[in-house]
């Protein structure tokens, strides 16, 4: 049987990117997100190159749908904890509370509904490797961010204790943790407006999808003994979430 990896947000992004890509490595994949068309989409893309890949439409805010999706899957060997967004970009005085709603029930419970689900199969099989989508934001606070930052920050903090939760099961963690990626993540953001979505890579070349994938593949493939905690991963033009070198 080949080794079968979870992603969910594979509809879009880094998520898409880490499926395709680790169908290529030999994964079957169960590729998971809202959007059940783009999934079939996906599924089809993969099986035309030689892969496998199943679908599951639901949404990680929902405890519920995500234990009825995930509860029969009967071996998971890598999940990519990656479903998550920003909403809005405001001072916190002027935050849409339904934002911060979005935020922290996707990013910070979701993330937890699923591993809650996932985790126990791992440790009773004694192996796994869980993969969370941090951000740099998970370490530095920036104005405007407040709410986005801080389900960042509990993610970090999540996988640095799940970690410790996990590793006598002989399941790794690592987190990884991107700035500047093009993906969909901008235009959500800025609740479908273009310009500002553009804006943000404005005389960057920004990492892409298949860069994190490259990098979720890498630390996939790694000797049993051997963990990448936490891996930070920025465009060649971008220092922090302060500091960016644009070029015009
Ligand atoms: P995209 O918007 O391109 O992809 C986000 C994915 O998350 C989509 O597949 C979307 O699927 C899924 N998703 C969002 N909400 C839900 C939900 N409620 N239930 C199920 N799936 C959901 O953005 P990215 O690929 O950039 O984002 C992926 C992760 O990377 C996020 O956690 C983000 O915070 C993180 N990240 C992104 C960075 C960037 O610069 N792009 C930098 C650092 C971290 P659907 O809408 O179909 O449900
Ligand atoms: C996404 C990167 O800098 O927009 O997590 O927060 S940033």
């Amino acid at each position: 049987m080949n080794k079968q990896a979870l992603i969910t947000g594979a509809t879009s992004g880094i998520g898409r990117a880490t499926a395709l890509r680790l169908a290529r490595e030999g994964y079957d994949i169960t590729a998971t997100g809202r959007r059940a068309e783009r999934l079939a989409q996906l599924a089809r893309e993969i099986a035309a190159a030689g892969g496998r890949c199943t679908t599951l439409a639901f949404d990680v805010r929902s405890e519920e749908e995500v234990r009825r999706a995930l509860e029969p899957l009967e071996r998971v060997d890598l999940l990519v904890n990656n479903a998550g967004l920003a909403a809005g970009l405001e001072h916190i005085d002027r935050g849409d509370t339904r934002d911060w709603d979005a935020m922290i029930d996707t990013n910070v419970k979701g993330l937890l509904y699923v591993t809650r689900v996932i985790a126990p199969k791992m440790v009773a099989a004694g192996r796994g490797h869980i993969f969370n989508i941090g951000s740099i934001a998970g370490t530095e606070p920036y104005e405007n961010g407040a709410v986005y930052c801080a389900s960042k920050h509990a993610v970090h903090a999540i996988s640095q204790s799940m970690r410790a939760d996990l590793l006598a099961a002989g399941v790794k963690v690592t987190e990884i943790r991107p700035g500047m990626v093009e993906t969909e993540f901008s235009l959500v953001r800025f609740h479908g407006d273009r310009e500002a979505a553009d804006r943000v890579y404005d005389g960057v070349e920004p990492l892409t999808g298949e860069d994190i994938a490259e990098a979720i593949a890498w630390a996939a493939q790694l000797p049993a003994h051997m963990n990448v905690n936490d891996m930070v991963l920025m465009p060649a033009q971008q220092a922090g979430a302060y500091y960016t070198h644009r070029k015009h």
